[in-house]
């Protein structure tokens, strides 16, 4: 089921009880230590479709908010460590109860407030749920947040829904169509700076299929923005706090630093 938490008896360290994959080899979220990475300078990442604003909609899924566009394969993730095509599927946050921590990926043993994750699958697979069965069936860009002093106007789109969706399965139309440049990448400039590695997904079923890619630079959200997340409810009604999992040991693999 998907009656999977961040504490107690459902926490992460349950998980495996009810999932298997959970215990794999290959798990994410990771720390990555920059000391310890291997320097590459990969083909361009390319993402296609975010220079131009979507119609979107946020869903409170009870385990963390999602936004997904209404056009289908409008927006494309290929280039870099991925040898295909990929499609956007969704992009959601993993958050902290407090502005120290919230991000699941690591850096150097450090935490940010919260983390984004765009999941794309390999557009040969046709859907996302079909691209689950294969060990190269998604892609997934990450973006770490820092807290600061002013509100990002980038996001205030989203946060101002927040409190319209409240309750698990509750969705909002966003009033204005979204660019997803100023959301996916801090500064496009910097966009070939990025960490990659194989890892899995960080929630149930923890299925290792997917190829990280995390952006070195930072976006920045206003502690008030970053509060708001913490507002909404999860799937048992509480407030959903906190929706990190711990880092997962990296059992040999390697991280590439792709350097522009
Ligand atoms: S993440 O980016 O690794 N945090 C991640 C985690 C889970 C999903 C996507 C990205 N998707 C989930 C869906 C569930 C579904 C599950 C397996 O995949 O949200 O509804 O049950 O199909
Ligand atoms: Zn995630």
């Amino acid at each position: 089921g998907q009656n999977f938490g961040y504490d107690g008896d459902q926490g992460p360290a349950n998980w495996s009880k009810e999932y298997h994959t959970c215990i794999g080899k290959h798990q994410s979220p990771i720390n990555i230590d920059e000391h310890n990475v291997t320097n590459v300078s990969l083909p361009p990442l390319k993402l296609i479709g975010i220079d131009n604003p979507h119609q979107s909609y946020v869903t409170n899924t009870g385990h963390t908010v999602t936004l997904k566009i209404n056009e289908s394969k409008a927006v494309m993730l290929s280039g870099g460590p991925l040898r295909d095509t990929y499609v956007f599927e969704q992009l959601h946050f993993h958050w902290g109860e407090n502005d120290f921590e919230g991000s699941e990926d690591l850096i150097n043993n450090h935490s940010f407030p919260m983390e984004m994750h765009a999941v794309f699958y390999k557009e040969d697979y046709n859907s996302f749920k079909e691209a689950l069965n294969y060990s190269d069936g998604l892609a997934i860009l990450a973006c770490l947040y820092e807290v600061s002093s002013q509100p990002n106007p980038t996001y205030e789109s989203i946060v101002k829904v927040l409190p319209e969706i409240e309750k698990k399965d509750m969705g909002k139309v966003l009033q204005e169509p979204l660019l997803l440049e100023s959301i996916f990448v801090p500064d496009i400039a910097k966009m070939q700076d990025y960490f990659t590695y194989s890892g899995s997904l960080t929630t149930p079923p923890c299925l290792e299929v997917a190829k990280w890619i995390d952006f070195k630079d930072h976006q920045q959200l206003s502690h008030d923005q970053l509060a708001a997340f913490r507002d909404i409810r999860n799937w048992e009604g509480n407030k959903l706090t906190h929706n990190f999992r711990p880092v997962q040991p990296l059992e040999g693999r390697e991280v590439l630093h792709n350097i522009p």
